[in-house]
């Protein structure tokens, strides 16, 4: 694994390597990088084509290219991949180039863009590009608008970038089983103007979600409703990285939604305009204040605002059972009984038995047996103590002075003096409470 320090030394670029796809292929295919990193990757600034400033996926990357005779050439490779959830958790994933979700595709409006996509999966796959005008035949439905590409295959799509804006790409083949494996990937157009729409900071992130029981590594891909791992790009907190942001800065998160649920996105201390979705972009005149947005199935939502209050501000979704992990165990509803005697009572019986509730122990600090690769329901620790969040739960963290593109975790915020909730106490509230 190669952290994000690393990284920036220099040492981490071999990751980046190329990884050609065959010898007969080689003189015609592009490379196709690969990383298997959950660090999140510093922004790909462009070293060819049009200039535009990157964006930055959340525990991800962006795909590295080339320019061929006009055309800008990627190449994605769907495989079999594992992706670390949070420390503690592994999952046998489908994804593209060593990860899932896969690598964000980054271009510019107008570009020429020609997609190698091979095929190292069980099965057939396609890739279709989500909200993305282009050609009924590069549409990627399997069956619909071009044949499936069969195991060992490769296909290539072609196609200009007509508008800029926020899209994803995922499998229009075995579509259930797939996504639940979690094959899907942000594909960034950027504006070729310059100075269209400018930000400091444009982090984005796709939601999933997986079924995987306490103690496995694969998700049960026949289920339709009832999962139990709720991530941004296959992460869950605290594994999800923090987004570091410099006071001043001009902020744009965007998100999509291949859950098989609405997920209401909300941010603290701040009120945020939604500027765009998959479908474009929304005019100024035509934007309402929000701080929670809800994104449906299928859907993309872009975020925008002033890191004007610094802080650790919570940011995660508002279904109370999606910032959390598994349930591994069935928890009666105790809440109202007296249980200091009981649970000594039922221990005798059932050794493992816990209470939760009215004894005073809260789930985020229940300490109970847990099969291997399975994460706590409620985890993560703050500077004041258990934060019982897990899912899709982070944190932006707005700060004086952050250096332009440093994206480093810069710890946690330290409050000014008498900023912070106290406890009420006769002596000390005489002095502060007036
Ligand atoms: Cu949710």
């Amino acid at each position: 694994m190669v952290t994000r320090r690393q990284f920036l030394n220099g040492s981490g670029a071999a990751l980046l390597g190329a990884a050609l796809v065959s010898k007969a292929g080689a003189a015609a295919l592009p490379e196709a990088p690969s990383s298997a990193s959950v660090a999140t990757q510093p922004p790909l600034a462009p070293r060819d084509g049009r200039p535009y400033k990157p964006v930055v996926t959340l525990n991800g990357w962006s795909l590295p290219w080339r320019m061929r005779n006009g055309w800008k050439e990627f190449h994605l490779v769907a495989e079999p991949v594992v992706r670390e959830i949070a420390l503690g958790m592994q999952a046998h994933l489908w994804g593209y180039n060593g990860q899932a979700p896969g690598p964000t595709i980054e271009a510019v409006e107008g570009d020429k863009v020609r997609i190698f996509v091979t095929n190292r999966l069980p099965e057939r796959t396609t890739v279709h590009w989500h909200g993305m005008p282009l050609p009924c035949g590069m549409d990627g439905v399997g069956g619909l608008t071009q044949p499936h590409i069969p195991p060992g295959k490769t296909f290539v799509y072609e196609f200009q970038l007509e508008r800029h804006g926020t899209f994803m790409y995922h499998p229009h083949a075995d579509e259930m089983v797939q996504m639940a494996m979690g094959m899907m990937g942000l594909f960034i157009v950027h504006p070729k103007a310059r100075g269209v729409m400018p930000v400091d900071r444009d982090f984005v992130f796709l939601m999933s979600a997986y079924d995987i029981d306490p103690g496995s590594f694969t998700p049960r891909v026949n289920e339709m409703t009832d999962f139990n791992v709720w991530s941004w790009n296959a992460r869950v907190f605290p594994g999800i990285d923090p987004l570091p942001v410099r006071r001043g800065d001009r902020v744009r998160i965007r998100f999509g939604n291949l859950t098989m649920t609405n997920h209401p996105i909300h941010l603290h201390g701040y009120t945020f305009e939604v500027t765009g979705t998959d479908g474009g972009w929304i005019a100024p005149a035509a934007r309402w204040p929000e701080v929670t947005v809800d994104v449906g199935v299928g859907q993309m939502r872009v975020i925008e605002f002033e890191a004007s209050r610094p802080g650790d501000w919570a940011f995660h979704c508002h279904k109370s059972h999606h910032t959390m992990n598994a349930m591994g165990h069935q928890v009666p509803n105790m809440i109202g009984v007296p249980q200091q005697d009981l649970v000594k009572r039922i221990n005798k019986l059932v050794p493992d038995y816990m209470a939760m509730g009215s004894t005073g122990g809260s789930m985020g600090e229940m300490q109970m047996p847990l099969p291997d690769n399975t994460l706590p329901m409620m985890t993560g620790q703050g500077p004041f103590g258990a934060l019982e969040m897990g899912g899709m739960f982070t944190i932006v963290k707005v700060r004086e002075g952050l250096g332009r593109d440093d994206y480093r975790d810069p710890g946690w915020y330290r409050h000014p003096r008498g900023t912070v909730a106290y406890e009420y106490a006769q002596d000390s509230a005489a002095a502060r409470v007036k």
